[in-house]
């Protein structure tokens, strides 16, 4: 029998030379760079709970915000599959905060603390930073490191 995926979101934005991470403080995560973002809740759609978590992290909101990917994590012996919706926003408003989950900082692009994030990021951040739509694929064992995986830059048609 399969089981469903688990829906999760995670919000990127990028201004120019500057892309705005949030440190994890607690949970999944704990201790890394990342967007912000979590879980859908029941009853909500997969954008409106990217923007909920947006806001709940770091105290701001992008109406911009775009879906630009898809990445599929697996983990061995989990049986479920971790579906994260990736996205994209040029603007916010209001002024990013630290809050229980995270802490947020800007890093210029050039400058992007890979080594303190998923290993996954160093290779699909490229492809966000520059404006494409991307699918993906990662199977981990534990945390730190992926067994195989797949990218793939989608057509912006
Ligand atoms: P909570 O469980 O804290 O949401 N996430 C990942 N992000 C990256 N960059 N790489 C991964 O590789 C990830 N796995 C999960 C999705 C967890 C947050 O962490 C993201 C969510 O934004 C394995 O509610």
């Amino acid at each position: 029998m399969s089981v469903p995926n688990k829906l999760l979101t995670l919000v990127l934005i990028h201004q120019n030379t500057r892309l705005l991470l949030g440190m994890k403080k607690r949970g999944f995560g704990v201790g890394r760079w990342n967007g912000f973002g979590g879980k859908v809740q029941p009853g909500e759609t997969i954008l409106e709970g990217a923007e909920r978590e947006l806001l709940e992290e770091s105290c701001v909101r992008a109406p911009d915000m775009k879906h630009i990917g898809r990445i599929d994590f697996e983990f061995v012996g989990e049986p479920q599959i971790m579906e994260v919706h990736v996205f994209k926003a040029t603007e916010f408003e209001g002024e990013p905060a630290e809050t229980e989950e995270m802490r947020p900082q800007w890093f210029d692009v050039d400058s992007i603390p890979f080594n303190t994030m998923w290993p996954d990021d160093v290779l699909w951040f490229p492809l966000m930073l520059k404006g494409s739509k991307f699918k993906g694929y990662f199977k981990f064992e534990g945390m730190d490191k992926y067994l195989e995986y797949n990218l793939e830059e989608l057509d912006q048609s």
